[in-house]
């Protein structure tokens, strides 16, 4: 059954990776513009993907706060909290390698545009509102190795803040004036709320079960990562096939960046990920280790029916998911997803920001939190 569920997703990104080729070969055509590498590499020399792209970040949070000039004080102060350096940036740092990948392959530019490095900003705006929500929705005490925004001020204001921050995020995006941004950032919106009632509902039948999680995991993680790519590449070079290259890399990293956060709920520390471990289990979701697990531990399906909700249960399905090969299942899943996004930007023309999108690929893999 394991084989069958690994060949079905694989014929699957197959299916899909055909697709792509014939709709980029089918516009191939009108440019020529898109190169095919078989060796993606442009040979430059470069170091950390995340140190060459906070060089294009410098001031980002001090450019956000600026954002959220806000009355009275507290809602400042609220909306400000996570806007201190503590996260990664990961999604302002792929959004200006991409940027600077299309601008490169386009008329070897090597500027990072005033726009382009907004939506950089809008991108890690979005991503905090939705922390906020989440935080929320999921009562969590701690974030980022602090008090989380609802611990603190309460889930009434805490609601208000991501508002807030998500108001300011749009009036930038606007000030932006490219309506075709505007549609491609709105949908992520859409995707958010979409994934986050998505992962409310279960579904009772085992085999709908994945495919319920992939789509939760792509409207509330890759989408994000897949339409910003997008807006800057749109921003940045007018050949349609560039944006879909750009989309299919973050979307495909973006997947991969959640099924290792899955990964990591299980493997990982409480104080490594600056929150508790196993939240997963214990908000009562089923994530990718489970689901795999559950292939090898058929008793697993009552405690997922259940939503882990009895006394023991949480604990046992750990054990079950640690007894199994769960974790090197979903593992192998987003290294999949990781080589379709290497791949997609490998047809880009040779660029150093190109080459960190391929090295950072690898750094979602390997990441520890
Ligand atoms: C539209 C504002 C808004 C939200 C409504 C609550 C909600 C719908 C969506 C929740 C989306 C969500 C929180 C997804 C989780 C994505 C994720 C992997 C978060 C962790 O990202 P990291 O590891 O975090 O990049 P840091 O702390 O490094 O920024």
């Amino acid at each position: 059954f394991i084989l069958q569920m690994s060949c079905f997703y694989l014929v699957k990104s197959l299916t899909s990776a055909c697709l792509n080729m014939y709709s980029i070969s089918r516009l191939h055509h009108t440019t020529s513009a898109v190169f095919c590498y078989s060796k993606p590499r442009s040979g430059e020399k470069y170091t950390d993907p995340f140190q060459l792209g906070r060089r294009y970040l410098k001031g980002l949070y001090e450019d956000i706060r600026k954002e959220l000039l806000i009355s009275p004080i507290e809602l400042k102060e609220m909306s400000e909290y996570y806007f201190d350096g503590k996260g990664k940036a990961f999604r302002p740092v792929i959004v200006v390698l991409m940027a600077r990948a299309c601008n490169s392959h386009y008329n070897n530019s090597r500027d990072v545009q005033a726009s382009q490095r907004s939506i950089a900003l809008i991108a890690e705006m979005i991503h905090t509102a939705s922390l906020v929500h989440d935080d929320v929705i999921d009562d969590a005490s701690s974030r980022r190795g602090k008090h989380t925004v609802n611990k603190i001020w309460g889930e009434k204001k805490a609601v208000l803040a991501g508002d807030l921050i998500l108001s300011a995020a749009s009036i930038a995006l606007a000030r932006i004036g490219n309506t075709t941004v505007i549609s491609i950032l709105t949908q992520v919106i859409e995707d958010l709320v979409r994934g986050e009632f998505l992962q409310l509902g279960s579904k009772e039948n085992e085999n709908e079960r994945f495919a319920h999680y992939l789509e939760k995991t792509f409207k509330k993680t890759a989408s994000l990562i897949a339409n910003s790519c997008k807006a800057v590449s749109v921003l940045g070079c007018p050949d349609p096939v560039v944006h879909e290259i750009a989309y299919q890399y973050g979307k495909n990293v973006g997947i991969a960046f959640q099924l290792i956060d899955d990964v990591l709920d299980f493997t990982s520390c409480s104080e490594q990920m600056g929150k508790p471990t196993s939240a997963d289990l214990k908000l009562g979701l089923a994530t990718g280790p489970v689901l795999f697990a559950c292939q090898q531990f058929p008793e697993m399906n009552a405690l997922i029916m259940r939503r882990f909700s009895l006394p023991g249960d949480v604990d046992r399905a750990r054990q079950y998911v640690l007894q199994s090969d769960g974790v090197q299942q979903t593992t192998y899943l987003a290294q999949r997803y990781c080589h379709e996004a290497v791949r997609e930007i490998s047809k880009l023309r040779p660029s150093p920001e190109r080459d960190a999108l391929i090295q950072l690929s690898e750094t979602v893999l390997t990441r520890d939190k």
